[in-house]
């Protein structure tokens, strides 16, 4: 399984080459919460692939022939199929590629799996915005009490289902499209958002034990490195650590 250690591409980088027989390729960034979940995904089904990291403030000019607006993730094949939107991908990659099934077959359970991403889809945002505030130095109380918020509706899913993942006793594809956001909780400075969510606490506990969100963490010294560096809006961040 490659590292993803390759120096973020910028202005004026040459586009790489097609994607290498029986490889797929994942245009990323280190330290993105979306581009982790599709990171989760390959690593949990053993997909090989190949990383090439992106340098957000440094964009090269024919990144946006892989992605309309630029962002990332993107995957890539050999074939020259681009899909894009982390979600999309992760579904993607969970269809083409066989091993375990991360989305359950029921067709009511994927449902369900795909409500639930639904309930958490604030929580992306409000993470940013609290991370900004408290960058800025500024107060982010009630930022934080909507976190919570949103938190205890997830709580309550545990608790009422009697669940340590939320598709059950296993880990499964919504647990792996929730984590990266959690990861980054205390690296962030708002891990106590959790403090009433012991249910939450439980189940990242559980998500720690598992080989691929082991194999993908970040350390928290790099990670800080790297928020550092961003605020300064530096370009080199993107590098940190390496
Ligand atoms: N809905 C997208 C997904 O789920 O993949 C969001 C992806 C996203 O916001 N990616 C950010 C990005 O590419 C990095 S974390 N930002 C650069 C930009 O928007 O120019």
């Amino acid at each position: 399984m490659p590292e993803d250690a390759a120096k973020a591409l910028g202005k004026g980088s040459q586009p790489p080459g097609p994607v290498p027989e029986g490889l797929i390729r994942i245009y990323s960034m280190r330290f993105c919460p979306f581009s982790h979940r599709t990171r989760l995904v390959l690593q949990a089904k053993g997909i090989r692939h190949e990383v090439v990291n992106i340098n957000l403030k440094n964009k090269p000019e024919w990144y946006y022939t892989k992605h309309p607006f630029g962002q990332i993730p993107v995957l890539e094949t050999s074939q020259c199929q681009l899909i894009y939107d982390s979600v999309i991908t992760c579904e993607y990659l969970d269809d083409a590629y066989p091993g375990r099934k991360l989305f359950p077959y029921d067709p009511y359970q994927r449902a369900w799996q795909k409500m639930l991403l639904e309930l958490f889809c604030k929580v992306p945002q409000l993470t940013k915005k609290c991370l900004v505030a408290l960058r800025c130095g500024r107060e982010c109380t009630s930022l934080k009490a909507a976190l919570h918020q949103e938190f205890c509706k997830l709580e309550e899913i545990l608790e009422y289902e009697n669940i340590t993942f939320f598709g059950g006793a296993c880990i499964s594809m919504i647990d792996y499209l929730l984590w990266p956001w959690f990861e980054r909780l205390d690296v962030y400075g708002i891990a106590d958002c959790l403090s009433h969510t012991p249910a939450l606490r439980l189940w990242i506990s559980a998500m720690k034990q598992d080989p691929a969100v082991c194999a993908l963490l970040t350390d928290k010294c790099v990670f800080q490195g790297f928020l550092d560096l961003y605020f300064q809006d530096n370009p080199d961040a993107f590098d940190f650590g390496l």
